[in-house]
């Protein structure tokens, strides 16, 4: 099939006006958020359903064109944009919202949704979606699913896994795995659709989800507690921990806090000459949780507890990454080590980026998961060593390298040394047995091949 009759072709599948060829339609689905990452894509398909979707996979199969797989194109590891002439599937007009189940607490969306429609719809019914975070207005279910994406909450829920109660997804060949029913209980051999989760494009297009919901707490108390350093925002950890509310638990260096504030054009809500790191706790309860987080944090040094103002201190937190973005395009690394080897891990980080000059560290992250993200400005000519320094030192420490971004095309070399050979050879014979032709997002998670 030739170019111009595979767009032909993809035109009759899904309408004409969701085929964009023309270079200004393109350009938007090309880089991704960061700016970082581009490519020039064979076509932009849009589908609205999953026949669509198949139909859009058959004929790029038989085309044998790549396909990269497309949410809300907030991804940070560069997975979700075209690397050279594959055809960019975009997800967002798979938005179907099936009514809230009362009895299962559970909800049956399209990939396309996007994580902010989907806590709206869920709040509409009374309940919550427990996965959030700064992106929500743009990252869709199936990116969400597709990166396992963590978040704030995850202290409390677990990642996005934790939420997924079935999928359904057009395999490479065309054909449909669904798996929608929502059992808590099933025994029937492996359940599939987790292999997808995680797997960032490379084993199926996400089309829907069935997704479990959370209780809607709408009574939220937040504090942002000064530490000394970071070894003493963990030991903050055990006596949170034991707060039945505990919603969130947030680590922000100085530098993080201050960079967002900067942004916002607000002053910083707590000034501690003392303070070596930020700890930003929520609670969210059925009843005012404000004593219980006091109860905790009420005694130490350099405590602003928040109250009902707590959406203010969480604009703070939600901007960090944005505020990076605007002064750079920044190395940014997702690393997570054992809560009790954060401090190492820092220390590490500190001693790698000290040669470098005019670098910028900024590091912030989920504190109770021991995932930090680390930011550095002003230091793109030293990526490769940087990257290398810190992911090894991750490992070492036994962390992971990316915690919750994913793996995208920006770590695969890194791959190999974190999962070792057994998982290397398990993972590239999944990826052979679902997609020999390797048409779903080559490049990324490279190790699957
Ligand atoms: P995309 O960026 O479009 O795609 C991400 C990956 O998933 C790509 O590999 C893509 O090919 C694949 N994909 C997308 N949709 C599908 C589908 N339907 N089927 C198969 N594969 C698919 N992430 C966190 O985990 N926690 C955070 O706290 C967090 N904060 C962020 C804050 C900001 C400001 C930004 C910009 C990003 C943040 N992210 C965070 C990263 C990002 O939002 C998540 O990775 C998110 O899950 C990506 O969703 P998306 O719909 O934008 O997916
Ligand atoms: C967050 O926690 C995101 O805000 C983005 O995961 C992290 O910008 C980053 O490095
Ligand atoms: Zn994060």
């Amino acid at each position: 099939m030739t170019a111009d009759s595979l767009v032909a072709t993809l035109r009759q599948a899904v309408g004409d006006s969701h085929v964009l060829t023309d270079d200004d339609l393109r350009a938007g689905y090309e880089t991704d958020w960061l700016n970082k990452y581009h490519g020039t894509a064979r076509c932009v398909v849009r589908p609205g359903t999953v026949d669509e979707v198949v139909a859009v996979v058959k004929a790029c199969a038989a085309a044998d064109a790549s396909i990269v797989p497309q949410g809300g194109n907030t991804g940070l590891v560069g997975g979700s944009v075209p690397r050279g002439g594959e055809v960019v599937l975009r997800t967002r007009r798979l938005d179907r919202l099936d009514p809230v189940d009362l009895r299962a607490l559970q909800v049956t969306v399209g990939a396309g949704v996007t994580i902010e429609a989907l806590q709206q719809h869920a709040r509409a019914a009374g309940l919550d979606f427990a996965v959030d975070w700064g992106a929500r207005a743009s990252a869709t279910v199936g990116g969400a699913v597709s990166t396992n994406a963590g978040g704030s909450r995850v202290v409390r829920f677990g990642t996005m896994r934790a939420q997924v109660m079935g999928l359904q997804a057009v395999l490479a060949d065309g054909s449909v795995v669904t798996h929608l029913s929502g059992l808590p209980k099933e025994t029937a051999g492996p359940q599939l659709h987790h292999l997808f989760i995680g797997s960032e494009g490379t084993l199926g297009i996400v089309t829907a989800a069935r997704l479990r919901l959370v209780p809607w707490y709408r009574q939220t108390a937040a504090a942002l507690v000064a530490c000394e350093s970071v070894a003493d925002a963990v030991s903050l950890l055990p006596a949170l921990r034991s707060l039945p509310s505990l919603d969130a638990v947030e680590l922000l260096m100085p530098e993080a806090l201050h960079v967002a504030c900067e942004y916002l054009g607000i002053s910083p809500p707590l000034h501690d000459d003392f303070a070596g790191a930020f700890v930003m706790v929520d609670c969210a309860a059925h009843t005012d949780p404000t004593a219980d987080l006091a109860g905790v944090v009420g005694d130490r040094r350099g405590v602003m507890a928040l109250g009902p103002q707590r959406d203010q201190l969480y604009r703070i937190r939600d901007h960090v990454t944005i505020a990076i973005g605007a002064k750079g395009v920044p190395v940014k690394l997702d690393v997570a080590v054992p809560v009790d080897r954060l401090d190492e891990l820092l220390q590490r980080v500190r001693a790698v980026v000290a040669p470098i000059d005019g670098a910028e560290l900024i590091v912030f992250g989920h504190l109770a998961e021991g995932n930090v993200h680390i930011n550095v400005l002003g230091a793109l000519d030293h990526a490769a060593a940087f990257t290398d320094a810190v992911l090894q030192t991750a490992i070492d420490l036994g962390g992971t390298i990316s915690a919750e971004h994913g793996i995208g095309v920006a770590k695969v070399h890194w791959m190999e040394r974190l999962k070792g050979p057994a998982s290397m050879h398990a993972m590239a014979a999944v990826k052979q047995a679902l997609d020999p032709q390797e048409l779903l997002n080559p490049g990324v998670l490279h190790c699957l091949r």
